[in-house]
């Protein structure tokens, strides 16, 4: 699919659908995960209260991917997903974020979907492997659309940059 590499905040995003990278009990946290939620408003942790009710007792695994509401955002829909904690030899389960996310727009029909740099924060991934991870996986993904990679800090936006042109 499309990759476009942006700086900023993914709350502030218009796409279809935006990413979470969140924990495996779905019900936020800090980071990106309080990022959403606050700006989402309530309906999306109602949403995720239902589905570990349902759904995940024990919680979403990592590398698994679910979508809620997207409440009060400009996106339809927030796909929640859980990065691995960093762990050398453990990037198929973050790849796995990537692509199970996918999967999950791609039910939903959504053509543009926004990622955080997933793990590279409280998870402690390192930046450049991270983001080597979600460019390989995004680029080679079957979707039709767009996908939007979202730095938000100026210089992991200038290493994706580097990255993505070789
Ligand atoms: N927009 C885009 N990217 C952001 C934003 C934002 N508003 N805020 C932070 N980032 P993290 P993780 C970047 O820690 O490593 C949470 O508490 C950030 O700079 O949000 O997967 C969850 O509940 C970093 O590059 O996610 C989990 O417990 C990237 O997003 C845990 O943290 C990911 O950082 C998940 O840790």
């Amino acid at each position: 699919m499309q990759l476009e590499l942006v700086q900023g905040d993914i709350t502030r995003q218009r796409v279809d659908a935006i990413v979470n990278a969140a924990n495996s009990s779905l019900l936020g946290g800090g980071g990106v995960d309080g990022a959403i939620h606050r700006a989402g408003g309530k309906a999306i942790l109602a949403e995720c209260r239902q589905l570990r009710d349902r759904v995940y007792p024990d919680g979403l695994p990592a590398g698994q991917a679910v979508a809620t509401t997207a409440g009060k955002l400009a996106a339809r829909w927030v796909i929640h997903t859980v990065g691995p904690i960093y762990r050398r030899g453990d990037a198929e389960t973050l790849r796995s974020c990537y692509r199970a996310s996918l999967r999950v727009a791609a039910g939903l029909g959504a053509m543009s979907v926004a990622f955080p740099l997933i793990s590279a924060g409280a998870f402690g991934w390192p930046p450049d492997d991270a983001i080597r991870q979600a460019v390989d996986v995004l680029v080679a993904a079957p979707n039709e659309g767009t996908a939007r990679l979202v730095l938000w800090q100026p210089e992991t936006h200038e290493l994706a940059q580097r990255i993505l042109s070789g």
